[in-house]
């Protein structure tokens, strides 16, 4: 257990092999299954608008899904899903890594599931979502099943996290996302493509470079789940707001006995409410009328992401 810690200090990442036990996967790779068949409403993440789940010619969902583990169009999926994020082992592990013997609440913060892999840009996760001072939010990235270079993978540049970011965090996103670009062009030599095997788990630290490949193979799915992690307390910092302590507190739920707690952060996105929401967009669609792909729920500072 200490060398998952020291890895990750050191490289700003650390690959957990096995962590997953395989029914919680099978559990869920089932209820997506179902859900492409049903094809629900949901809250995507590249168009940040709801819309009924989209397959492309292979039958894998385009989009990735914002908030899986809570949107109540897709429940039996939600299940699944929170059996996995919110297990035993990623608890303990997470407690490894964010060292703290005391921790009573480990929280967490957006999300996302994957079906095929959609090319996500580089970046840092602490410019979009982070605990404040910055560099204590954690990501955890799922394989839901064995990812190799062909099914588009996961990957990072080590040691990032010891880079001073202070400067990207004043520029427009524009900006921040070419200032990337051109480090991870400079220093392609140092990318490292994780290829992970059902079950495992990458956690990496919120400023440590990431983003995922594009499939080599047009129809190849890489079924994958992330999820962010702090702990309370913390203040906690988007690309458009703070959120002190106190306000933290009021937004976090407890979802089980191993003191897991979610944090609320939005209305529309993350918030219950969305439930019910979602619940009417979708009745207004069944009858035929447009709605979900037109309307996109950010506020107007967070459309710049
Ligand atoms: O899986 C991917 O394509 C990228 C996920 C990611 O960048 C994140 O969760 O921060």
């Amino acid at each position: 257990m200490n060398q998952i810690k020291e890895n990750y200090k050191k490289y700003g990442y650390v690959i957990c092999r096995n962590l997953i036990d395989d029914h919680l996967i099978e559990d869920c790779l089932k209820e997506i299954k179902n859900c492409i068949k049903n094809q629900p409403l949901v809250y995507t993440q590249s168009t940040h608008k709801w819309q009924n789940l989209e397959v492309d010619k292979f039958n894998l969902i385009k989009e990735s899904i914002l908030n899986p583990s809570n949107l109540g169009t897709i429940k039996p999926l939600s299940k699944t899903i929170k059996n996995i994020i919110y297990s035993q082992k990623i608890f303990d592990t997470l407690e490894v890594i964010f060292g703290n013997n005391n921790i009573t609440k480990i929280c967490s913060w957006q999300d996302m599931l994957f079906d095929r892999s959609t090319g996500t840009i580089p970046h840092i996760d602490s410019w979009y979502l982070d605990t404040f001072p910055r560099g204590n939010l954690l990501g955890a990235w799922f394989a839901l099943e064995n990812i190799r270079k062909e099914n588009g993978s996961f990957y990072i540049f080590p040691k990032t996290h010891t880079l001073d970011w202070q400067e990207t965090f004043e520029m427009s996103h524009n900006e921040f996302v070419n200032y990337i670009k051109k480090y991870t062009e400079e220093n392609f030599s140092q990318k490292k493509e994780l290829y992970l095997n059902k079950g495992d788990v990458v956690f990496w630290n919120s400023l440590l470079i990431h983003g995922s490949t594009k499939q080599t193979i047009e129809g190849l799915s890489r079924k994958s789940l992330t999820s962010h992690y702090f702990t309370f307390p913390n203040e906690l910092i988007t690309s458009s707001r703070k959120y002190p302590i106190k306000v933290v507190r009021k937004k976090l739920k407890k979802i089980n006995q191993r003191s897991f707690y979610r944090f609320y952060s939005k209305f529309f996105s993350t918030s219950s409410k969305r439930h019910l929401f979602g619940r009417i967009a979708q009745t207004i669609s069944n009858i035929g009328l447009k709605v979900g792909p037109m309307w996109d729920m950010r506020s107007k500072s967070e459309k710049k992401l």
